[in-house]
C-alpha cells in the first residue's frame, strides 16, 4: 500500500539528485508506519537511518496515546495482520541475548526500552543503536515490525518486558530515496 507514493518520491529525489551534488550519497533509511491495534487508536511512524559510522539511528513519533511510558521494540516478522498484532512474533533478538535496557551491554537488537507520551497524546524518542542495519544482513530491520505496547516496559521480565497489549504496529520497508523523515503521516 505503501509502495506508491514512496516510488514516486523516490523518482523525484533521484531527478532532483542528479541536478545537484551526484557525489553526496544519502544515507540508507527504512520506514516503519504505525498503525492502531487491539482497540487503540495509535498512529506514528519510525524512521531508521544506517549513518556513516555503521550504527543506525532510530526516530520515533507517536501520536493518540494514552500518558506515561510505553514498551517500544523491534519485533521479529514483519507481520501486523492480527487484530491484536500478535503475528509480528516477539522481540527481534538475533543476538541471543536476555531482555534488557538499550543501554544495558547485553539486550535484545529490538529492545527500543519506552517512550514517553505527554497529556497530549503525543511522544518521540531518537535513539542510536550498533545492533541493528538498514542495510541487508543479519541484523537488518528491514522486513521486521515495530510494536508500540499499552503498558511501561520494565526492562527486566523476561522475555517480554511485561509490557502488556500491541496497540500499533508497523511493518519496517526500506525506502528508495534516503528521505524517510520527509514522509509525512496522517
Ligand atoms: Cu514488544
Amino acid at each position: 500500500m505503501q509502495r506508491f507514493p514512496l516510488a514516486a518520491l523516490g523518482l523525484s529525489a533521484a531527478l532532483l539528485g542528479a541536478g545537484a551534488c551526484a557525489s553526496s550519497k544519502p544515507d540508507p533509511t527504512a520506514l516503519a508506519i504505525i498503525e492502531p491495534k487491539s482497540g487503540s487508536s495509535v498512529s506514528g511512524k519510525v524512521v531508521f537511518t544506517q549513518l556513516p559510522s555503521g550504527e543506525t539511528r532510530i526516530e520515533a513519533t507517536i501520536q493518540n496515546a494514552t500518558p506515561g511510558k510505553h514498551g517500544f521494540h523491534l519485533h521479529e516478522k514483519g507481520d501486523c495482520s492480527a487484530a491484536d498484532a500478535t503475528s509480528a512474533g516477539g522481540h527481534f533478538n538475533a543476538a541471543g541475548n536476555p531482555h534488557a535496557a538499550p543501554e544495558d551491554a547485553k539486550h535484545h537488537n529490538g529492545d527500543f526500552g519506552n517512550i514517553e507520551i505527554g497529556a497530549d497524546g503525543k511522544g518521540t524518542m531518537t535513539m542510536t543503536s550498533n545492533m541493528l542495519t538498514v542495510l541487508p544482513g543479519p541484523n537488518s530491520v528491514v522486513g521486521k515490525a515495530v510494536i508500540f505496547h499499552d503498558k511501561e516496559d520494565d526492562l527486566k521480565t523476561q522475555p517480554t518486558g511485561n509490557a502488556g497489549a500491541r496497540f500499533g504496529c508497523g511493518v519496517v520497508n526500506e525506502t528508495p530515496t534516503g528521505n524517510a523523515s520527509q514522509i509525512k503521516v496522517r
